[in-house]
């Protein structure tokens, strides 16, 4: 139980003074709870405009008097003791003090301590440390791109193993196809093992193995890395994690895995997304840090549902519109819809960038790509199966905190809570 006093808050970095207002914040963050508590006294003959575009607020009216007016539709009520008025949906609004008007207030997400209005009566969505959030996305608000703002590439002079022309050219695309990394006996060892663990009932019931949206077949299973030797050995595997550290510049630790089966006449297509937008919103990812390898399994055909990338995409960060609801992941990972970006945004993406880039090639090519690229691969309708395992390095100087977007992070099959360095 939390037991606290306004005495006990007096004093401390919870007491905040504005311009128009005096806030002592009870409950923050910091305690654990979903919502903060402010007890708030305007001062008489003020007005303060907000307008909290990620948070929802509800104000309960303790003492005074003052007026409050809803500044998208013109509407005012009267505020006294005994009032409450929700900000559920980021209006814009204006409160008046008219006598010194002491309130309590109720934020969700929490506040985390440091926020001050911004000129536009905004408080910026922080990150349990007090960071701000670089990437704000699934606020409620409208689709926007943003810029990047993290390197690329963050080790240039390292000793490799890719040359400065990979470099350049995985800065300026976001990716990188490296054919015949691996040789058919790996690739047989590899594809052996992917279908011993898709034949795995237990899997099913533990949340690792997914299914395709329609029928009975098995469109994904995650950890893999965990699950198998052979895919152990490949997250240790330094043709993957040697690269990995180069482009991250840092020890790297395994993100993710997963194998995506997209099995032939059946295997559903991948929508339009960036890996980064859900693992920052879903999975607490402060920074574009973060790279993936897909490693094809069988051969990666124009017909048979291959990887395509935006070039350049990895640039822009595409703010989704939506919001993330509760166990969100065990749709997505059948059908995302929430966290893809819309029509326009893509639609620019692809004019900026000229060209969709599909990636075919045979069975032991790897593709590598930033984790923000601009990425999804249609259905597959051909008789031959495509599938590819994933893995995901993240670097040790970017790990989790809670997600940015999200009401409770994903299990540790989806995003990793183990950060040895491989
Ligand atoms: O397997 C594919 O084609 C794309 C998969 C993908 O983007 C994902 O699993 O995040
Ligand atoms: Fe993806």
């Amino acid at each position: 139980m939390i037991v606290r006093t306004l005495d006990d808050v007096e004093g401390t970095d919870r007491a905040v003074d504005a311009p128009t207002f005096v806030s002592r914040r009870l409950l923050l963050a910091r305690d654990g709870t979903d919502f903060s508590l402010h007890d708030t006294t305007l001062h008489g003959g003020t007005s303060t405009t907000m307008e909290y575009r990620h948070h929802v607020e509800a104000v309960y009216c303790l003492s005074g008097e003052g007026e409050v007016e809803d500044l998208t539709t013109g509407r005012c009520w009267a505020v006294r003791p005994g009032l409450l008025y929700v900000v559920d949906v980021h209006e814009r609004h204006e409160l008046r003090a008219t006598t010194d008007l002491r309130v309590l207030c109720v934020f969700t997400p929490p506040l985390v301590g440091p926020e001050v209005h911004d000129r536009d009566g905004v408080y910026p969505r922080l990150t349990p440390s007090g960071a701000a959030d670089r990437y704000p996305t699934r606020t409620g608000a409208k689709p926007v791109l943003l810029p990047r703002l993290d390197p690329v590439v963050h080790d240039w002079d390292g000793p490799g193993p890719l040359d400065t022309a990979q470099l350049e050219s995985f800065e300026r695309d976001g990716f990188l196809h490296l054919a015949g990394l691996f040789s058919p006996d790996e690739v047989a060892a590899m594809r052996g093992e992917m279908l011993a663990l898709a034949g795995r009932p237990a899997l099913r019931d533990s949340g690792r193995l997914v299914i395709e949206p329609a029928g009975d077949v098995v469109r994904s299973v995650f950890e893999v890395h965990r699950l198998s030797e052979v895919f152990g050995a490949l997250a240790a595997d330094p043709r993957l994690a040697g690269p990995a550290r180069q482009l991250l510049g840092s020890d790297v630790y395994v993100q993710q895995s997963r194998v995506n089966y997209k099995p032939g006449f059946g295997g559903e297509g991948f929508y339009w997304h960036s890996d980064f937008e859900t693992w920052h919103a879903e999975d607490g990812l402060p920074a574009m840090r973060t790279v993936s390898f897909s490693i094809a399994l069988t051969d990666n055909l124009a017909v048979n549902g291959p990887l395509m990338i935006i070039p350049g995409s990895h640039r822009t960060f595409v703010a989704c519109a939506g919001e993330t609801p509760p166990d969100h992941y065990r749709q997505s990972l059948r059908n995302q819809q929430i966290g893809t970006p819309d029509d326009e945004s893509l639609g620019r993406l692809v004019e900026e960038a000229g060209e969709i880039r599909a990636f075919t090639g045979e069975a032991g090519g790897v593709t590598v790509f930033d984790c923000n690229c601009m990425h999804g691969s249609g259905s597959n309708i051909s008789p031959h199966p495509r599938s590819n395992v994933f893995v995901v390095y993240n670097s040790v100087e970017n790990l989790p905190v809670e997600p940015f977007a999200a009401p409770a992070r994903r299990p540790p099959f989806v995003a990793a809570r183990d950060f040895t360095p491989v």
